[in-house]
């Protein structure tokens, strides 16, 4: 009866402290808010028509998810590329990763860069790790965003295999400002477009060449997604990664590129392979100051850059 009664009065005292306490010690039972069968956001879609989770704030719990993917023991490798002037961004991403980004769990960041020597020291916590590789330099940025798909696959067959369990690949001209955690984690994950969740599928600026094995009907497509961002099991990601550097090179060789590049053939790939969790646009936004009725929070944005300046000549 005491036993019982001390108990009730940690999961109350717990619950009215943070709302949600870890009985690791007592009992190994996890006390949070009871889910709600009938309540949620009804201002947004949480759910695909295929079944696959749209995540949104307010549709899941933190502390539950982190619970649950703490006890897997984790690591989530993340992929960025720094070539030319994108070196200034890595600071700013990776200080704001180590803030916000799987706060908890192991992450290994991969660097590539054609000049390691400009990459800024960054203090890594604990169980965080960055290995920089060094890249030839590519002066045409087509080349730069055609050698993505393929750097990505050989990263994953030669070193990541035994090493990582999920692997996101990000932009580096952006910045966190907001939890990006295990609630993202998924097979395969893509992230929706900051400018075109709320547009008809026929506006979408999917390549509409036939000629481009990145073409897609004005009648098809599920989202637009970010070319910023998509991540999953290393299997998938894999997957991913050979079959839009087989299209790119493909396009190459007929002189044919896509209107968005990799962002393209990515959506391309998410349409004929349907990923099994979206992120919501909270996980790519367009800039901190902007807003839009849905968005909540803000946890991952693009950093505004002045294109003639950073870019290498065409
Ligand atoms: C340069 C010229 C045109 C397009 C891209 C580049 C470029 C991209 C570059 O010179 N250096 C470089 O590291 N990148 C990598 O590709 C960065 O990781 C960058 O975040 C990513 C995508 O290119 P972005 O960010 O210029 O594309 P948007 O569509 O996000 O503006
Ligand atoms: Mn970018």
């Amino acid at each position: 009866m005491l036993a019982r009664h001390s108990v009730l009065m940690v999961v109350v005292f717990g619950m009215v402290l943070s709302g949600l306490i870890y009985l690791n010690n007592i009992q190994c039972r996890l006390v949070y808010k009871q889910p709600d069968v009938l309540a949620g956001r009804t201002d947004v879609a949480s759910v695909s028509p295929w079944s696959a989770p749209i995540i949104w704030e307010g549709n899941f719990d933190s502390a539950l998810i982190d619970s649950i993917y703490k006890q897997h023991n984790l690591t989530i490798a993340t992929t960025v590329f720094a070539m030319g002037k994108y070196t200034r961004f890595v600071k700013d991403f990776l200080e704001s990763a180590e803030e916000h980004y799987f706060v908890g769990f192991r992450v290994h960041f991969y660097l590539f860069t054609d000049q390691p020597e400009s990459v800024p020291e960054v203090k890594m916590g604990e169980n965080r790790t960055l290995t920089i590789q060094k890249v030839p330099v590519l002066n045409r940025w087509q080349d730069i965003s055609m050698s993505r798909m393929e750097k990505l696959e050989k990263l994953i067959e030669t070193e990541l295999a035994s090493k990582a369990d999920y692997i996101f690949c990000l932009d580096v001209d952006t910045k966190f400002y907001g939890r990006w955690g295990a609630e993202t984690l998924g097979r395969l994950v893509g992230v929706i477009h900051p400018y075109l969740y709320n547009v008809p599928r026929n506006q979408f600026t999917y390549e509409r060449r036939p000629a481009s094995k990145a073409y897609i009907a004005a009648e098809e497509g599920d989202y637009y997604y970010a070319g910023a961002a998509f991540g999953g099991s290393l299997e998938d990601v894999h997957h991913l990664t050979r079959t839009c550097r087989e299209q790119l090179s493909i396009d190459a060789a007929n002189s044919i590129e896509a209107v968005w590049q990799e962002e393209s053939h990515l959506n391309k790939y998410f349409l004929l392979n349907k990923p099994s969790k979206l992120l919501s646009p909270e996980y790519m936004w367009r800039g901190i100051s902007e807003q839009a009725a849905p968005i909540k929070i803000v946890r991952f944005t693009n950093v505004p850059k002045n294109y003639a300046e950073i870019r290498p000549n065409p």
